[in-house]
């Protein structure tokens, strides 16, 4: 009989997480996740998963080098998938320390943990790169596509520590012949992007406004560009590098970038609220056309101290060499987005306006 591949996975509460657990368990892989503990509960997306025999659970931080060490000896995984991060870019600001041991030390951490279990001939390790790595310079190239050969130029500290994450993945490529390889990442969204993701905020917020529970969506940067894409084709690839005979680093992208400004009026049609914008003093505003309320305003808490405005990448090397093919759209993904927020708003009321008609029925 066929051995059962055994797949590492570093956290279970992120968005990537959910549809890659799916796609191993449906591989027939035995699967372990990590989490950190939290005193609330923060495992909706996955609860589904626990009845799965395949699916394994342990609790462990990224900061706690023993406990890994045991975990990597005794499971001794066929594949790694790092994933776990503080993936924050304004957060990093805040908090540059935490980041550059989360994101940056952490993958040292899991390498060396790898290398003392004796296991670097044995097991694939995949880093979850990003985009967040590459700025242009030359402010006269905004509109031109990053290539694997494009400079990088991190623009924040979550940037700068995934840049020695991926520089300590191709060291140990290098230096032990181990099967290490970076996935840069470009910006990608699904229902279950975590609230504070510019695109969900988005949908969230357009859902409640059509449903008259929130006012105003509040934004800063509208004129960023971004390659965004839904993460279910991204774990698609991921999974695919991890089967190649080469060990290679490779860039996933959409081939089109759009604002955050598109992305707004696109959520806005979805649930047919025609915008109109107006400059007030050297504000923007954006009003619903329909009453003249202020829907969309910027505020500048959300200021970012340096920008990585424009991202649009040349992924011809990895569509050639691992034929990965997208399924969706970027206008699908915001449709389904705010598809997925509105039923879920409305549901909620739902739920909430009939717990009144009890409480009244029975003058509670
Ligand atoms: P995400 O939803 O923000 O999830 C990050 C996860 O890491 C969270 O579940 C978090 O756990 C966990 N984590 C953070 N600090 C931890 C710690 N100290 N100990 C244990 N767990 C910890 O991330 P994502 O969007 O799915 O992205 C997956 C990976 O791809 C990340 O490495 C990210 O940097 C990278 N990436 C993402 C994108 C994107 O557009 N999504 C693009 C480029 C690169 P809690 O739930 O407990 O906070
Ligand atoms: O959704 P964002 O916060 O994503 P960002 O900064 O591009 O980072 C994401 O993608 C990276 C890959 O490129 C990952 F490495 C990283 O882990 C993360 O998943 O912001 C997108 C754009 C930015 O230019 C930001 O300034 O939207 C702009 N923006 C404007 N108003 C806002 C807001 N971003 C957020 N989060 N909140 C706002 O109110």
């Amino acid at each position: 009989m066929k051995k059962m591949k055994k797949a590492f996975i570093t956290w279970i509460t992120g968005q990537d997480w959910s549809y890659l657990a799916q796609l191993l368990l449906d591989k027939w892989y035995e699967v372990h996740g990590i989490k950190r503990r939290a005193s609330s509960f923060n495992t909706e997306r996955i609860d589904y998963l626990f009845e799965n025999k395949n699916f394994n659970l342990h609790y462990w931080d990224l900061t706690d080098s023993a406990n890994l060490i045991k975990l990597i000896s005794e499971i001794k995984p066929d594949e790694i998938y790092n994933l776990a991060a503080q993936s924050h870019v304004h957060v990093s600001f805040e908090m540059p320390e935490y980041t550059a041991n989360a994101d940056g030390i952490w993958t040292l951490r899991l390498l060396e943990a790898i290398r003392i279990a004796w296991l670097e001939k044995t097991t694939k390790f995949y880093q979850a790169s990003t985009s967040e790595l590459f700025w242009w310079l030359e402010y006269n190239r905004p509109e031109a596509w990053y290539t694997e050969e494009s400079p990088m130029h991190p623009r924040s500290p979550y940037g700068c520590a995934k840049l020695y994450a991926m520089w300590i993945t191709r060291n140990y490529k290098e230096s032990y012949d181990m099967f290490a390889c970076n996935w840069i990442l470009f910006n990608h969204e699904s229902p279950v992007r975590w609230e504070t993701f510019v695109t969900r905020k988005i949908t969230m917020a357009v859902a409640k406004i059509s449903l008259w529970l929130q006012n105003k969506l509040l934004l800063w940067n509208l004129d960023a560009k971004r390659d965004w894409w839904h993460a279910k084709d991204y774990v698609d690839a991921m999974w695919l590098m991890l089967q190649q005979e080469k060990c290679e680093d490779y860039v996933i992208s959409t081939w089109e970038t759009n604002t955050v400004r598109d992305f707004v009026n696109w959520s806005f049609e979805e649930v047919w609220i025609n915008i109109e914008w107006r400059w007030k003093w050297i504000e923007e505003k954006w009003y619903n056309k329909k009453t003249w309320e202020c829907i969309v305003e910027v505020d500048s808490r959300y200021f970012r101290p340096a920008e990585v405005d424009f991202l649009l990448w040349d992924s011809t090397k990895a569509r050639k060499e691992l034929w990965w093919i997208p399924k969706y759209s970027v206008r699908d993904m915001c449709k389904e987005m705010v598809a997925s927020d509105v039923e879920k708003f409305r549901k909620q009321e739902i739920l909430k306006n009939h717990w009144y008609e009890i409480l009244e029925q029975y003058e509670i």
